[in-house]
């Protein structure tokens, strides 16, 4: 079956997935587009293969009948209702982080899901499918180091882009911080801490850069964050998780180490797309084969709600300085396994 994608909002991260959904992986053809820039909604859709309806909104893409399923790559604070309408539309929607910027809306997706009685949102944590950190998920369940103690987390962007403002450092940033830290610990956060290091004086006046966010889990293990925005050397992105008898981290994400003249080095990502590129291929082709056999699959609007309910309490203690408690609602039923029969013809 071909699986006919819908995407809303084409922009950078759009557009990659779109590259990917045409050129790379196999079961899906982009079928409609849209973007609240429709110039530019127009010019990515004439590059591409066959029809591709450019719709004026959201919502006319979603309801279009030759939109089997949905991706979301617009700005956060405009997913809730993208997702909500895909909800209630009874299409599979795959959407980018952070499922939304509040935990008030996700609260609303995850209340509207469970109404449907299943599951139809995948949300973009391609860490998850990262071949680095899925050996680090191996290493610490195989219980080769003992009980996750502290798990180091750095994000480092070289750069961002101008509409980025400090608050994204936590919801649009490290809430991939908060998402991989649930995956490799399987704990809850508990309560948020945030410093504020002496200012990078290359990031722009409205910014808060760098920051190091300081988590407690339910297990007991400590997280803390380091989340650079203006870092300049490249995408750096780095792991360590400390156990009660050994340790384990993310290696160089370099393919080969060159030495010469005394000196020796690899290549630093320019930036996430370089970097994660093989985990974005590897989540989108899991999505399209799950739309295709009608269930559902990957990180659910739980695993959204958990990472943005955090990410509430990091923007709290930033903008009150002190150490804020994270509660958490009870977990549905329906996301008590990893996927349930989603889709098209509802099989579980
Ligand atoms: P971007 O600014 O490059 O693109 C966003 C696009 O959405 C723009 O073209 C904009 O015009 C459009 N848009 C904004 N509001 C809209 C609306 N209401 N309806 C339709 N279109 C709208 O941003 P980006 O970097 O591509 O990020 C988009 C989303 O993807 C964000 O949620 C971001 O967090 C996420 N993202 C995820 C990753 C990842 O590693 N998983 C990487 C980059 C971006
Ligand atoms: C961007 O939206 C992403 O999701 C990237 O993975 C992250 O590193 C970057 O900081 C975000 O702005």
């Amino acid at each position: 079956m071909t699986v006919n994608v819908g995407v809303i909002g084409v922009g950078m991260i759009g557009q990659d997935h779109i590259r990917r959904l045409t050129q790379v992986l196999s079961g899906a053809r982009v079928s409609a587009l849209t973007d609240v820039d429709m110039d530019r909604a127009k010019s990515v859709g004439q590059g591409l293969p066959g029809e591709v309806r450019v719709h004026e909104t959201g919502q006319d893409l979603i309801n279009d009948d030759g939109v089997d399923a949905v991706v979301v790559a617009s700005w956060g604070p405009t997913h809730e209702e993208y997702v909500l309408a895909a909800i209630a539309a009874g299409k599979q929607v795959f959407c980018e982080k952070p499922l939304a910027t509040t935990r008030e809306a996700c609260e609303r997706i995850v209340d509207a899901e469970v109404a449907a009685g299943r599951r139809l949102v995948m949300v973009g944590f391609m860490r998850r499918y990262d071949d680095g950190y899925r050996a680090m998920k191996d290493v610490v369940t195989s219980g080769d180091i003992g009980a996750p103690l502290m798990f180091h987390s750095a994000h480092r962007n070289p750069s961002v882009p101008p509409h980025y403002v400090s608050d994204m450092i936590i919801n649009d940033t490290c809430v991939h911080d908060l998402d991989i830290a649930r995956f490799l610990l399987d704990t809850e956060v508990t309560a948020a801490q945030v410093l504020k290091p002496r200012k990078n004086s290359r990031a722009s006046d409205h910014l808060t850069d760098p920051l190091l966010i300081l988590f407690e889990t339910a297990s007991g293990a400590l997280i803390d964050v380091e989340a650079s925005i203006n870092i300049q050397y490249g995408y750096d992105i780095r792991g360590e998780i400390v156990g009660e008898a050994g340790t384990v981290e993310l290696a160089e994400s370099t393919r080969v180490v060159v030495k010469s003249d005394g000196r020796y080095g690899g290549r630093i990502p320019e930036d996430w797309r370089e970097r994660f590129i093989r985990a974005y291929d590897l989540e989108f082709q899991e999505w399209l084969d799950a739309v295709a056999a009608g269930r559902s699959t990957g990180p659910s609007s739980w695993d959204g709600y958990a990472a943005t309910v955090a990410c509430d309490a990091a923007l709290e203690a930033l903008n009150g300085g002190q150490r804020v408690p994270v509660s958490m609602r009870d977990k549905p039923d329906l996301y008590s396994s990893p996927a349930t029969g989603a889709g098209p013809t509802g099989t579980d």
